[in-house]
């Protein structure tokens, strides 16, 4: 066990395992302390590597992640103290494997529930190496305004009441880590406060004991008087009264074991700690406070008399001039997380991004405001959550029928065309789905399945001029534009698309106005007497039949229908559907094992 110091103002830790609360907690101490390197050199994540952001004060830092113990001691050689979060089941073999490591001084266990015969072996180890372990249960340990262990006397708030962002001349430790907040706040009220304090856990057999830490603060020169609180339980406290009846301690020792009101209990009680029950007279809280009174350490009558019996104690040093009084100072005050201060309502804060779709906030996610269940429960298909994401709105039923006819006619076209052939050569050149859907899609545009849009703006706004169908084709021609949605590489006159015939008929029933198709139509008939591939295309059908689902369902403003096809929503439905095809595609020739594909030389004209 270390005799003196176990923690400065460099003092560096590794901690095992990302707990994001603590580490933070850490750093801000750090802060208010005026600590120049983060307290925290490094975290142990095991299977993890990489680095961890978090605030040092108002800056972020990466904070290094080792997946193992011994890669992080060896990336963090100066770095002696050891926080391990890990559960019970891990702690002790973590904790070993830490205290292996020539680098480690100091382990903290924090988790409760290790097993007793797995704490000896770590007590043995420790002792036999000149090693100290704090714990396991333990919150840990502090040294004013250097070092701080974990959650070590909680909020901030608390820190800066306690004092605790600077040394003050008392040395405290006990068995309970919730207790030490307590007595942090005690001792701070009653004297200069606090220049370390270790709770020391409450198990049975603890890493370290309260003589170990008695002594150890009997040899730190800042260490002006000692607080112990003790408990029912164990014999620990025995070995501070040998420590005291031997003359090994020589500064004031004011001390106290809680759990007296146990003998107003008929049966053994078991307290919160494992440690804390009393197993016979000699562990009775009685008992200890007796044999330390007489030991010669001041032991008040009751713990409400506890502060007092402190008070009077650093009175006496102050008045015989052992004490030099500290300069007190204001820390400097530790930025509040963005998050908390929006929640407290402190400060406001401008988002990044609107959004007006959809929201996954709530108990479920909703569509346009459409919750999922409703949309499940209601058997609403994938027209309507089109309908919803694209549009806003809840389309009525031949709407959402006729969109779902469109992706359903547009899935797949063979795998001739320019944008399966793409996603076939992809996938043959042993790409991956996403790679290889992509490359289809990316043929996609004005010449093959992208002249939805188009078709829809110059059929409207042909149409909307009153343009015949002779003035409107002869007016592209003389500004050298194709017509979107006509002419079509294999489809003819004589050999009509019948995906064209199918969205007609459908939308002939169902669709109050077929005004903008009829146009459309017209506009073949024209087109067709030119030449006989010129014939209305499925993106010259889905356009003009999209601008009668807009204009004649009721359901847009004519100002919304302009939006849409300024902005150019149809092309949409083109891609949707056809990643469907393009997707299948990819599965046939992975499943087929094709090979690399290479164009062949005779179907290449080769010219100067
Ligand atoms: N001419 C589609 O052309 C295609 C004309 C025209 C006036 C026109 C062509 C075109 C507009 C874009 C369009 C969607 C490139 C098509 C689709 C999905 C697909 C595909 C699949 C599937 C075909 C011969 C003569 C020339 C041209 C003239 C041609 N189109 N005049 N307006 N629109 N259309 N795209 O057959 O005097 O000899 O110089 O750009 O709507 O992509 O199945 O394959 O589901 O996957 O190569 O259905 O029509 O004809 O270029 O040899 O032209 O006709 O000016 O006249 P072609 P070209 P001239 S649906």
């Amino acid at each position: 066990m270390a005799t003196g110091q176990l923690f400065s103002k460099t003092t560096q830790a590794l901690f095992y395992n990302y707990k994001q609360l603590p580490i933070q907690r850490m750093l801000d101490f750090d802060f208010l302390c005026g600590r120049e390197t983060p307290s925290v050199a490094g975290i142990i994540n095991p299977g993890s590597e990489g680095f961890q952001k978090l605030f040092f004060g108002q800056e972020e830092i990466a904070i290094p992640v080792h997946s193992t113990i011994e890669a992080a001691c060896a990336a963090h050689p100066t770095a002696d103290v050891f926080i391990n979060f890990a559960s019970f089941r891990s702690a002790a073999a973590s904790s070993m494997a830490a205290l292996k490591q020539p680098t480690i001084k100091v382990v903290a266990i924090i988790a409760e529930g290790v097993p007793e015969s797995d704490t000896k072996q770590l007590i043995a180890y420790a002792r036999a190496n000149n090693k100290v372990v704090i714990g396991p249960a333990t919150v840990g340990g502090i040294q004013a305004g250097a070092f701080k262990i974990g959650d070590t006397a909680g909020t901030i708030d608390n820190i800066i009441q306690c004092k605790l962002y600077r040394p003050g001349s008392v040395g405290f430790v006990s068995k309970s880590g919730g207790m030490s907040n307590e007595m942090y706040n005690t001792i701070a009220r009653v004297t200069d406060g606090i220049y370390e304090g270790i709770a020391i856990g409450g198990d049975v057999f603890p890493g370290s004991t309260l003589s170990d830490h008695v002594i150890r603060f009997n040899n730190i020169p800042q260490i002006k008087m000692i607080v112990v609180l003790g408990e029912l339980g164990g014999r620990d406290e025995y070995s501070l009264v040998e420590a005291l009846k031997q003359g090994k301690i020589n500064k004031p020792v004011v001390a106290w074991v809680s759990g007296t009101c146990a003998r107003l209990f008929k049966s053994e009680v078991q307290f919160g700690h494992a440690g804390a029950k009393s197993g016979g007279e000699m562990e009775s809280a009685q008992a200890k406070n007796q044999a330390l009174r007489e030991a010669g350490a001041v032991v008040p009558d009751s713990y409400e008399a506890l502060e007092s019996a402190i008070k009077q104690t650093f009175d006496k040093l102050l008045e015989e001039g052992k004490i030099t009084p500290v300069k007190e100072f204001t820390p400097p005050q530790i930025p509040e997380d963005l998050n908390t201060a929006i929640k407290s309502g402190k400060v406001r804060a401008p988002t990044h991004i609107i959004s007006t779709i959809s929201d996954d906030r709530g108990e479920e996610p909703c569509y346009a405001g459409v919750p999922m269940s409703t949309i499940v429960e209601q058997g609403l298909g994938v027209g309507d959550v089109i309908s919803l994401l694209w549009f806003k709105r809840s389309l009525p039923r031949y709407c959402t029928q006729f969109i779902e006819i469109c992706i359903m006619l547009c899935a797949d076209h063979g795998p001739c065309v320019s944008g399966a052939h793409n996603t076939i050569v992809t996938a043959r050149a042993g790409k991956d789905l996403v790679s290889s859907l992509v490359s289809g899609l990316l043929t996609i545009g004005p010449r093959f399945g992208g002249a939805i849009d188009d078709a829809a703006r110059y059929f409207k706004d042909a149409y909307d001029r009153n343009l015949t169908p002779y003035e409107f084709v002869e007016s592209m021609k003389k500004k050298g534009i194709r017509v979107p949605g006509i002419g079509h590489r294999i489809k003819r006159g004589d050999n009509r698309d019948k995906r064209v015939e199918l969205l007609q008929k459908f939308a002939r029933t169902h669709f109050p106005s077929v005004k903008y198709m009829e146009y459309a139509v017209q506009v073949e008939t024209y087109t067709l007497s030119k030449a006989n591939n010129l014939v209305l295309n499925v993106d010259g059908a889905i356009g003009s039949l999209f601008l009668d689902l807009l204009s004649g369902s009721g359901m847009f403003t004519k100002q919304e229908i302009d939006e849409i096809i300024e902005i150019g929503y149809l092309n949409g439905l083109f891609v949707l559907a056809r990643s469907i095809g393009l997707i299948g595609h990819t599965f046939d020739q992975k499943r087929l094992k094709q090979p690399l594909y290479r164009h062949p030389w005779e179907d290449v004209l080769y010219t100067k």
